[in-house]
């Protein structure tokens, strides 16, 4: 994960420090030389996938950096974007209502066993609503992950509505006094209008505490055109970017969490029910710069 964001931090403060030498001051590196590493690092910016928007913050942020400190501006630079409110969505809400969505194939289903893996970790209990009701095998799919992890599915028939699906599993939850419900919905693109409006009728109707936006990380520039959208026509409380252990860019993260303002609260790093690790912008920087 981040090799690439990695090496492209090195090669910069790598080419900074040559030139600081040459001129023989560790201070401000001027004129073409400045021009020249900032269209580098520009470059180097967006082949790893970071937005346009938010290369230009970035480059305006270290334009008076010296050589010294270009790497240090660079990580407090990216720290302030990655470190947007955060939120625990695991708070006790008794129960609290948490709804994945996103586009088709970006990782809800298994994000949301992910997260049920996680709750029974905590020693807590959860059930979860079968709300896709579109895609052939959706509901098969989540009963699979809920008899893998021996959790309590709620489903209804292909075609019904999902609204009913979620309301039928807060029901459940209350009444068995379990301590969350998580949400699993169809994929959809913004042009499918009737998924988007089944979504906020099962927004409307069951009221979940958090609507979290699952991206795949690898969906490049995309992924910020899902989280606007979705930002602005669901809501969106937090993004989750999976496959990050197949993103070698990782500018993914940098992106979605600039043209959200959403915090992105976990990462999906793998298949297994346990890679989904909680997101630390230290430690990621750490890794990076
Ligand atoms: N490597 C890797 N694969 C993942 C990760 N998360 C999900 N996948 C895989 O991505 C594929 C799609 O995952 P799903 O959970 O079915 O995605 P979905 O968003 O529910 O898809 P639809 O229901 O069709 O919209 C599956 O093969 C998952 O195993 C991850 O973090 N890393
Ligand atoms: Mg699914």
């Amino acid at each position: 994960m981040f090799r690439k964001l990695k090496n492209t931090f090195s090669k910069i403060s790598a080419k900074v420090k040559q030139e600081a030498g040459k001129v023989n001051v560790i201070k401000k590196i001027e004129g073409s030389k400045l021009k020249k590493l900032s269209n580098d690092l520009e470059d180097e910016l967006l082949s790893n996938n970071i937005a346009y928007g938010v290369v230009n913050e970035i480059l305006d942020a270290v334009k008076n950096s010296s050589a010294k400190n270009l790497k240090v501006d660079l990580k407090n630079k990216l720290k302030e974007i990655l470190s947007s409110n955060k939120i625990n969505i695991l708070e006790e809400k008794n129960p609290t209502i948490i709804m994945l969505i996103g586009v088709n194939g970006a990782g809800k289903t298994t994000t949301l066993a992910k997260l049920a893996q996680k709750i029974k970790k905590n020693k807590k209990k959860c059930v979860m609503a079968a709300g896709d009701t579109f895609r052939a095998a959706a509901i098969e799919q989540l009963e699979q992950h809920g008899k893998n992890l021996d959790v309590k599915i709620i489903s209804h028939n292909y075609g019904s509505d999902s609204a009913a699906v979620a309301f039928d599993a807060v029901e459940h939850a209350k009444s068995k006094n379990l301590d969350y419900v998580l949400i699993d919905t169809a994929g959809r693109n913004h042009a499918n209008e009737d998924l988007m409006r089944e979504l906020e009728k099962v927004k409307r109707v069951v009221k979940p505490h958090y609507t979290i936006l699952v991206v795949d990380s690898l969906t490049g520039n995309d992924a910020v055109d899902q989280a606007k959208l979705f930002g602005k026509k669901i809501g969106v409380d937090g993004v989750i970017l999976t496959k990050t252990d197949a993103d070698e860019r990782g500018g993914a993260i940098i992106s979605v969490a600039h043209e959200s303002g959403k915090p992105i609260l976990f990462l999906g790093s793998g298949q297994g029910y346990d890679d989904l690790e909680e997101f630390d912008a230290d430690k990621i920087l750490n890794q990076i710069i």
